[in-house]
């Protein structure tokens, strides 16, 4: 990652024909190359004779001292105005030049590049893209009042049980924007729970400042609404849901939005009749504004709907995330009849997948049990920490479970399920993880 970046305006005094150089922008905030440094590159670029009238927009390489320097010349007006956007490296980035001068080449591809001073924001916006945004990532959660944001928010990341959301134990209506911050393996997730009371606050011109606050940046924008929102009026749900497309045009460009269609539990009818329902919904908002739609309710016997998307899309925003997707599809290989769940260290499960003849709705069991293993054996010190444990149930399953410190990944267990597996298949299995676990630690050690 850079030192910094800074953006230097350079007036020419006709008369001393001499370059005037000022900061005007720098990024992080707080970020001051030295005055020797600055002088330095314009020195570099204009005071050397041969460069003088140079009127070509370029990118150049310096060296001064330790530091690598990459310059991009903007030229306002020809010998009277320029613009230098800096990027700084340490010399432990020599090796990822490329990469960053690749950066430069995207945001300036013109030689006409408009100049950058004359919009505060625009700088900000080219410098944030040579930090990894790693890790920080924000969601917002947005709909109208009751439709269950704060339920999902409480279940899925607090892991407050679904019996202590409903009902009489139902959360007060949300105020303003409630900010959050979570860990989600190596992303940090900043979570904004917003009122639904307020909605048109957030999605109106005038209210600039909160549309802002909610809006800006989001990685992931969850619009929720629910199943009774949409059979009293639709209409209402589908222009809701334009206001926030259009906000989030303004402020989160790449963001990307989700409609959770929640309390599905509350849908009468047979299997089928409810399919051919939420399949018209999901036709209804995918086909017109290609946004994804997805069938979620906190109820125990559904919660793995809401659970399972959340996993997805927040794995999407985790560097790690796809890589534990794919560990779960390596052990999953070749089995039949069963599941594979990863969890964290507070026992919340960070990826789950089955083989498609494994119908498991409901992992709330699973992780109970994974919790009061982990729980019982930290209460007995004697016994140690936990390796693995496996568990035959009457009805044919067999349920490992294992104790595995990925730290990089923030995976601390794994449970692994399968229906009529012969305790020969699972030791193999077992010798499996050993061996995909330890290539996976040794990989944490050269990361
Ligand atoms: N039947 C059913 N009720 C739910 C579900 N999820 C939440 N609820 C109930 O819906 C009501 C509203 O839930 P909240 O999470 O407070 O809704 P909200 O969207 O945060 O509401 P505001 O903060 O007012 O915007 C509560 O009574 C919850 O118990 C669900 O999946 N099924
Ligand atoms: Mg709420």
């Amino acid at each position: 990652m850079p030192l910094g970046i800074v953006l230097i305006t350079v007036n020419c005094d006709q008369n001393l024909k001499k370059w005037k150089s000022e900061i005007i922008n720098s990024y992080p905030a707080d970020f001051m190359p030295s005055r020797a440094l600055v002088h330095k590159i314009i020195d570099i670029i204009h005071n050397s004779t041969d460069r003088f009238n140079c009127e070509s927009e370029e990118t150049l390489e310096l060296k001064y001292r330790d530091k690598i320097i990459l310059v991009q010349k903007i030229i306002v007006r020809p010998n009277e105005k320029e613009e230098l956007f800096v990027v700084i490296l340490q010399p432990k980035e020599a090796l990822n030049v490329q990469k960053y001068y690749n950066i430069l080449v995207s945001i300036f591809p013109h030689s006409d590049s408009q100049p950058i001073s004359e919009y505060p924001n625009q700088f900000t916006e080219y410098a944030k893209q040579f930090f990894p945004k790693s890790y920080r990532r924000k969601v917002l959660f947005i709909g109208l009042r009751s439709a269950g944001k704060t339920c999902i928010k409480k279940s899925f990341f607090d892991g407050v049980a679904p019996s202590k959301l409903l009902g009489e134990y139902s959360p007060e209506p949300t105020v303003g924007l409630a900010h959050f911050v979570y860990s989600w393996l190596d992303a940090e997730i900043g979570i904004i729970d917003s009122s639904g009371q307020e909605f048109d606050r957030y999605v109106s011109p005038a209210n600039d400042f909160e549309r802002k606050i909610a809006f800006e940046e989001a990685d992931v924008i969850l619009y929720i609404f629910d199943i009774t929102h949409w059979q009293e009026d639709k209409n209402k749900v589908l222009k809701n849901l334009e206001k926030v497309i259009s906000t989030k045009k303004i402020f989160a460009g790449k963001g990307k939005i989700y409609a959770f269609c929640h309390k599905i539990d509350l849908l009468k009818g047979s299997n089928e009749d409810k399919s051919k329902y939420f399949l018209q919904i999901k036709q209804q908002i995918e086909q017109k504004y290609h946004i994804k739609t997805i069938f979620t309710s906190i109820q125990p016997d559904l919660i793995h709907t809401l659970f399972r998307s959340m996993q997805i899309i927040l794995n999407e925003l985790s560097i790690i995330g796809g890589t534990l997707e794919a560990f779960c599809d390596d052990i999953l290989k070749d089995q039949e009849t069963s599941a594979v769940l990863l969890f964290n260290e507070s026992n919340a499960v960070i990826s789950q997948k089955s083989t498609p003849d494994l119908e498991v709705y409901n992992f709330t069991n699973i992780s109970a049990l994974v919790k009061n293993q982990r729980k019982l054996l930290s209460n007995s010190p004697e016994l140690g920490d936990l390796d693995y444990s496996i568990i035959y149930t009457l009805s044919g399953f067999a349920l490992v479970i294992k104790s595995i410190r990925l730290i990089k990944y923030g995976v601390s267990t794994l449970a692994f399920l399968s229906r009529n597996i012969n305790k020969e298949s699972l030791s193999q299995i077992i010798t499996k993880l050993d061996q995909r676990l330890s290539f996976e630690i040794q990989k944490e050690k050269y990361l």
